[in-house]
């Protein structure tokens, strides 16, 4: 199975079997040298080990209550100017409605990110996840970034930490794993010059570690990063992982460049894509999970994924904005057993959890949590 006849992969490849941590060094030469067959192998060893046979998902929805946005990021064909015609804020009726058809569809998680609106004030924001909460306690509210929550702590005065508990005591139970792209200081620069830097992204992760709070993380690959950004972006994730042990999942996302400012550039083919996956499976040593984002993937790029290190494929999604306003062909929601039939035709077995990765057991509508299916504790 690893017949490498190159030293120096044969060497990177005896550290991965022998459960070893993989150097910068390591990484660059995976990144740039490597061949896909080698690098998936390697990756799907590691998430066979931490996973088995296991491909986990999620029944969610997703709800971006407003695309109005102060910040004007190269790679984002979603944001808004106030008075544009596809401009939107959500009101109270709305965001009721919205988790009321989560409920009626059995979610168990929304998903709430959005622009940064110049006009609202921080008890706006606190409002939304408390009128989700109050519409329905039972559903996890996974919500905001740290640009956001940055961008609350510049508008309220407030800390971080004291953004944070404002936003648990009114429901928020994690966070999402954007606004992350790449933490290099230059590309940064070009891509989202004025939006929260590495530092603050980690401030606001550690913030919420320390609170209790679980997060995930992103990459955004495939436009003008080079591997050195990338194997950086991955080792400094790692580093706060070995700090916190707070993150639960890494997901690699993939350019789409129409409706943007960095429409030039060509997305990213399915073969970078499956790279991504089986580099961050080998980088991330200290992640459980490695998601398949399968509305940005593509179904069948997210159904080879499963065999290239990642174990999970986000959920049902539903009313996904984001990808699709950049483009994405994808629809813009899959039905559960649509998705059990997508992980059992890639040979995995399904799993569905929830956003705290306990298994969910459901009783025709009702549901309960059976559990940790895959335990990091929070140091
Ligand atoms: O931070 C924006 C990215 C992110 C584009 O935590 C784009 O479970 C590609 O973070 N092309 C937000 N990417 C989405 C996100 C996410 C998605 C799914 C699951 C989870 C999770 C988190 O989307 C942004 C940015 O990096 N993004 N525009 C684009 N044109
Ligand atoms: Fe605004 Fe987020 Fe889009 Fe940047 S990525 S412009 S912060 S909505």
């Amino acid at each position: 199975m690893f017949r490498i006849s190159d030293p120096v992969l044969r060497n990177v490849a005896d550290k991965v079997l022998a459960g070893e941590r993989l150097s910068a060094e390591d990484g660059l030469y995976l990144d740039e040298k490597a061949d896909l067959q080698t690098l998936g192998q390697l990756a799907n060893v590691v998430r066979e080990r931490r996973n088995g046979n296991w491909a986990y998902y999620n029944t969610n929805i997703h709800l971006n209550p407003t695309n109005v946005c102060v910040y004007r990021c190269r790679f984002c064909a979603f944001r808004a100017d106030l008075k544009d015609a596809k401009a939107y804020t959500f009101t109270d009726e709305m965001l009721r409605e919205r988790v009321l058809e989560g409920r009626a569809s059995g979610a168990t998680e929304i998903h709430v990110v959005g622009g940064l609106h110049h006009q609202k004030k921080f008890e706006w924001y606190v409002n939304v996840v408390r009128v989700i909460h109050e519409t329905c306690p039972e559903i996890h509210i996974k919500a905001w970034t740290p640009v956001e929550i940055s961008w609350f702590s510049f508008i309220s005065k407030l800390s971080i930490r004291d953004v944070l508990e404002k936003m648990v005591d009114a429901g928020l139970g994690s966070m999402p794993g954007g606004g992350a792209e790449i933490f290099d200081p230059e590309v940064r620069k070009q891509i989202c010059e004025h939006k929260a830097d590495s530092d603050v992204w980690f401030d606001v992760h550690r913030t919420a570690h320390q609170l209790g709070l679980r997060s995930n993380a992103t990459m955004l690959y495939g436009h003008i990063e080079k591997a050195e950004h990338r194997i950086d972006h991955l080792l400094k994730l790692r580093e706060l992982q070995d700090e916190t042990g707070g993150f639960q999942t890494f997901i690699p996302l993939a350019f789409h460049p129409e409706n943007t400012e960095l429409s030039h550039i060509e997305k990213p083919d399915g073969l970078f894509d499956l790279r991504m996956i089986a580099l961050s499976r080998l980088m991330l040593d200290n992640f459980d999970h490695i998601k398949a984002y399968w509305i940005m993937l593509g179904q069948q790029t997210a159904q080879l994924a499963l065999s290239y290190g990642a174990d999970d494929i986000d959920g049902t999604v539903v009313h996904e904005l984001i990808y699709h306003d950049a483009g994405a062909k994808t629809p813009e929601g899959m039905k559960v057993d649509q998705i059990h039939h997508l992980i059992r035709e890639a040979g995995r077995e399904p799993m569905e959890r929830d956003t705290l990765y306990r298994r969910v057991v459901r009783n025709g509508r009702d549901w309960t949590v059976a559990g940790p299916v895959c335990a990091t504790s929070v140091r």
